[in-house]
Formats: structure tokens, sequence, C-alpha cells
């Protein structure tokens, strides 16, 4: 009897699922982006609830293996070689220190560690290769391994897939209709092109953006429409609070509030269910009773770790005390498959060659 009961509540709540879909109206975004925000809250919470297993937050770690001196004008960005900002500027990592890095961020509890470089595309070359050494390296301790390296094509894409990666970081950054006040070096169709060429090697996307930059709310709602309606959701979305960084030329931009945060997130839960939203930067401003919010309105994962690619971010020891106090636990490594793939035995044989 129990298990009859049990067996209509799961074709029930089966049937009560929100759908996924793709042709999301920018009427339709703007109606939930500025519902009165409890009852965005109570909405994005209910679709979190049906498709995420609540409490359980992704924590991710980045490294900038190759920081500054970046040919791009990104008008948010330290790393941007025009602007004079404190950032210290140093050429590609060796693989040991990045791999070492990364059994650090692992002992500390990370299950994603991502790889950023302040380049404007991935190039053929040595500095590739090596990358691809460090990618490899990093699946082989059993961790998911995204990269941020810039704008990539088919080919490379492959390679990186070849190499075990998990997950390629490219941000939208914002709506097209702001993204030249914002960039002139690379356009909006190029971040898509990249975006196409990433699922097309069948790895996963992630893709977001930044709020504060001084853009309006037509604008996140239109960034919000690109990234919904796309043939596939993003499998993360990372939702950036502006860092403002001295030197750059949004370094007076005022400070985003958590509804801003709360909005975006929420609004990005709502539209994409199955996507991993993540409360990337901005984090190191924020209470535990703003990030708290966060989490209720659909956030599942965050960067943890003193560093993000060059401005500070709350340490492990710190966000895991935040999830005490939330009872929130960290997501193991590779949930959608199942579960860890990896032969750690012979894998870290390969990690042993890979670092001498
Ligand atoms: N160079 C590569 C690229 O631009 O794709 C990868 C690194 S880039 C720093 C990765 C992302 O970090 C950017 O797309 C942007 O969304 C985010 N970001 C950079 N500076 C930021 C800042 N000051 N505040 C918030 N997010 C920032
Ligand atoms: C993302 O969306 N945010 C991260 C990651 N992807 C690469 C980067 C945030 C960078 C913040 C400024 C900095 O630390 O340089
Ligand atoms: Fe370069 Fe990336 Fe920074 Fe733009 S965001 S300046 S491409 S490192």
């Amino acid at each position: 009897m129990v298990k009859l009961f049990m067996l209509f509540l799961g074709r029930n709540n089966a049937a009560i699922m929100s759908t996924i879909r793709h042709d999301w109206t920018l009427d339709e975004i703007s109606a939930i982006y500025n519902s009165p925000v409890l009852e965005l809250m109570y909405r994005a919470a209910t679709v979190h609830r049906e498709y995420h297993a609540t409490g359980e937050v992704q924590v991710c770690t980045l490294l900038s293996i190759k920081t500054g001196g970046c040919p791009e004008d990104c008008a948010y960005c330290p790393q941007a070689a025009r602007y004079n900002t404190d950032v210290q500027v140093h050429k590609l990592l060796d693989t040991k220190v990045v791999l070492d890095a990364a059994q650090k961020a692992k002992n500390a509890g990370a299950t994603r560690f991502c790889m950023g470089a302040a380049w404007r595309e991935v190039r053929d070359n040595r500095d590739f290769d090596k990358v691809l050494d460090m990618v490899r390296g990093v699946s082989g301790i059993g961790m998911e391994v995204c990269c941020t390296l810039g704008m990539l094509n088919d080919d490379q894409a492959a390679k990186l897939k070849d190499a075990g990666l998990y997950a390629y970081n490219h941000n939208l950054d914002t709506s097209e209709e702001f993204y030249d006040d914002i960039i002139s070096t690379r356009t909006y169709n190029d971040r898509l092109k990249t975006i196409n060429s990433i699922s097309n090697a069948n790895i996963s996307v992630c893709s977001g953006g930044i709020i504060g930059m001084g853009e309006t709310d037509a604008d996140r709602i239109g960034m919000l429409y690109t990234l919904s309606n796309l043939a596939i959701h993003p499998e993360s979305v990372p939702v950036n609070a502006l860092v403002p960084v001295e030197g750059t030329p949004l370094a007076d931009q005022p400070r985003v509030s958590v509804w801003e945060m709360v909005r975006m997130i929420a609004t990005a839960r709502i539209l994409m269910p199955k996507a991993m939203v993540r409360l990337s930067a901005g984090r190191e401003m924020m209470t535990t009773e703003d990030q708290a919010l966060c989490f209720m309105a659909g956030a599942n994962s965050i960067f943890s770790g003193d560093t993000l690619l060059t401005t500070p971010n709350p340490d492990f020891k710190k966000d895991m005390d935040m999830f005490k106090v939330l009872g929130l636990t960290p997501r193991e490594a590779y949930k959608n498959e199942g579960g860890c793939s990896h032969d750690h035995k012979h894998n870290g044989e390969l990690v042993d060659q890979l670092i001498g």
C-alpha cells in the first residue's frame, strides 16, 4: 500500500515538474525578474527542489595559471595590459605547481578546479600543450576540471575534451546591446561561436555574466534571455558581482545590492532549472546572511579559496564555517555521471609522470 502511494506521489510529482524550456520570451523573463522578491525566491526555491538535492552546494576552486598582460580591453578586468593595476603578472605556471594547487584544493573539499589564463584566445603552441597536460593531471586526481582560456576553435576544444576537460567557462558577461560598452576587442558573436565549439566537443558549457557594470535591468534580462534560449542550457551559470579594481575603467562603480544578486540568481534558476547556478565573484563583501538569501534563491555552487583569479575571496575555512551554520553540504564530484569514473591508481601514476 505504502509502495503504491509512493508510486502515485512519484508520478504526480513528475507531472507537476516544471518543464525545461528554450523558448522564453523577453516579456516572460522580465515578468519573472521583476516579480516581488519574496515570491520570486519562493518560485525559484520550488524549482530548485524539483531538480537538485537542496542543501548541497558545489565547491569549486580557481587558479590563475597565466596572469595579466592580456591584449583585450574588458572594462572590468584587472588583467588587461592597457590598465594600470596592481596585478602580479606571470607567465604560464609549471604543471607541478598547478597540480599541487589542485591537490590542495581537493584536500580542502573542492571538487571542481578551474584554471584561468589571461589570453584573448587559445593558440596551438607549447603553452597549450602544457595546459593539456595540466588538464590530464587534474582530471587524474578525480576532480572535475574546468578551463577558461579565452576564445577557442573546434579542434582545440576536441583536444581539451580528449585530455579530460569536464567544463569550459566562457561568459557572455552581459547583454548583446550593452556588450560594446564593455569590450571592443572581440564581438558577442565571437563569444557565441566559442560556446558552440565547446558544446560540439561535448564539454559542459559554463557561461554567465557580471552585474554592477552600469547595465540596466533590461541588459540583465537580455543576457538571461540569450543563455536560456541556447539549444542546450549551460551546465553552469556563474553570476558574478563586479569586483571593482583600481586602475580599471569600472573602478568606481557602486557595489550591487544583495537583492540584485538574488533577482539574477532566482531568475536564472527558474529559466534553467538543471543548471548549477554559481554565486561567483563578490562573496568577499557579502555576509553569511546575504549568501543564505542567494542559496534560498537557487544558487548551488561557489568558488572557494582565498583568491578568485587575482582578487580576494573567502577561504575554505570561512566557507566550511558558513556551511555548518546554514546546514549545507559539499556536492560530490561527477554527480551528474553517477560518481567519479576515474581509475585513481592509474591516474596517480599519470600524475607522477606529469610532474616528473
Ligand atoms: N581571458 C579569458 C576570458 O576572458 O574568457 C578567461 C579569464 S576571464 C578573467 C573570466 C571571466 O572572469 C570574465 O569573463 C568575467 O566574467 C570574469 N571577471 C573578470 N574580472 C572580473 C571582475 N573584476 N569582477 C567580476 N568578474 C570578473
Ligand atoms: C567566472 O564567471 N568568474 C570567475 C571565473 N568565472 C573564471 C572569475 C572571477 C574573477 C574576478 C576578478 C579576479 O579575481 O581577477
Ligand atoms: Fe583578458 Fe579575459 Fe581579462 Fe578580458 S577578461 S582582459 S580576455 S583576461
